[in-house]
């Protein structure tokens, strides 16, 4: 059975939930560690006034005994604090009242999953609706990913990420080894090593408030440590950058993914794009760039993975957007009570958490088995064979 993963939850119920199967036994969880995680991404220039009211932390109620999982699914939950303020309006039985008591939602907000969830649902609250799209929902999918990273950290594998730009403010190319790019970017509130550059884009995302608008970015994430032949190129859906793909864009508010130079790709001849072959005693088979980001068909190359992601500005904007009211049919302007004017360094984190994740999968794949111990055999013995190769 492969690595797998579901979540429940509403960002203004009680709670939300994940469950991942197909873990090996023996893997050591680090609590902190997984925690530190969530913090990471609760903070960053430009979150609203729901981040005051969460402090997120993950409690495991399933697969884990005494710091270590049993093979047995692993089910994580994150409480929402602010649910202390919904409980009658996202209460699980029917209350009494009307629409205000039920914060009924009949005005959808351009660029959310208000109105098409609501006409493909057949859902006349469009609550229901966005109660479930909210990125509230990337909480718990950066607790699954903190723990994929605590699983691949044991075979020297590890994963950063990093803000590129935000409302068209491009920070300079770091090019730090990654444990240096970690501790710079965690010290910044925008998750970029150039100070300048950190300076304006604050400033921007201030400017940004004061107006009512919103502001998107790029991200990147790098994971470094990789053995060569993860994913495949026989099938399509064994392509690990395919994979990694479709997990970037599925980030709420993510319109487009790049694999190292990516759309660049498009402008250069082949020569200054492919990465030409070396072999040293010492290093075995590796490159003289990482252009394509870690990936020739569809499998690691060996180099790290170089993953680029597109966030759209959020949706809920302070300053009106016409929109159409469903009860009426007559045009609105949408007004919102709050919401975050940039939450790109937020994303970042979540984009580390989602391509951790697929390389998790992709691991337990190629050197699958029950245990921690299996699993270690096994890719100690695959080491050996491409030593030898
Ligand atoms: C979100 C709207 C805001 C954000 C939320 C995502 O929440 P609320 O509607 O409660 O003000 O704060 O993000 C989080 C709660 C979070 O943990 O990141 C949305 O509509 O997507």
């Amino acid at each position: 059975m492969s690595l797998r993963y579901l979540t429940a939850g509403e960002t203004h119920g009680p709670q939300l939930t994940a469950i991942i199967e197909g873990l090996p036994s023996n893997l050591t969880i680090d609590f902190e560690a997984l925690n530190f995680q969530l913090q990471r991404r609760q903070k960053g220039h430009g979150r609203g006034r729901r981040m005051q009211i969460e402090q997120d932390t993950a409690q495991i109620v399933g697969g884990v005994r005494h710091g270590r999982t049993t093979g047995a699914p692993v089910a994580v939950v994150v409480a929402n604090n602010d649910w202390k303020h919904w409980t009658s309006v996202m209460n699980v039985e029917p209350i009494e009242g009307g629409d205000e008591a039920k914060r009924r939602v009949h005005r959808p907000r351009p660029g959310h999953a208000d109105l098409n969830g609501g006409i493909k649902y057949e859902l006349h609250d469009l609550r229901n609706v966005l109660e479930r799209s909210s990125a509230r929902e990337t909480a718990i999918r950066v607790a699954v990913g903190a723990i994929a990273r605590q699983f691949l950290a044991n075979f020297g594998i590890r994963v950063a990420g990093h803000v590129v730009s935000i409302g068209g403010i491009v920070a300079p190319a770091p090019n730090l080894p990654i444990d240096e790019l970690i501790e710079r970017t965690e010290a910044s509130p925008v998750r970029v090593v150039d100070a300048e550059t950190e300076q304006r884009m604050i400033a921007l995302i201030d400017q940004t408030k004061t107006d009512g608008d919103s502001i998107g970015g790029v991200v990147e994430c790098i994971v470094t440590g990789l053995p060569i032949g993860l994913g495949s190129h026989v099938q399509w859906d064994r392509k690990l950058d395919g994979r990694i793909a479709q997990a970037v864009v599925s980030i709420n508010a993510f319109k487009g993914v790049e694999i190292g130079i990516g759309f660049e790709a498009a402008n250069q001849p082949g020569s200054k794009v492919h990465d030409e072959i070396l072999y040293t005693e010492e290093r075995g088979y590796h490159r003289a760039s990482n252009r394509l980001g870690g990936f020739e068909g569809g499998m690691t190359n060996g180099e790290p993975i170089v993953v680029r992601g597109v966030m759209k500005p959020i949706p809920t904007l302070y300053k009106p957007l016409q929109s159409v009211d469903i009860d009426t049919k007559e045009a609105f302007s949408a007004q919102v009570e709050r919401s975050d004017a940039c939450a790109v360094p937020a994303a970042s984190v979540v984009m580390e958490s989602v391509v951790v994740w697929e390389v998790a999968k992709a691991f337990l794949e190629k050197f699958g088995g029950d245990s921690m111990e299996e699993i270690k055999a096994n890719y100690e013995n695959y080491l050996k064979q491409v030593a030898a190769y």
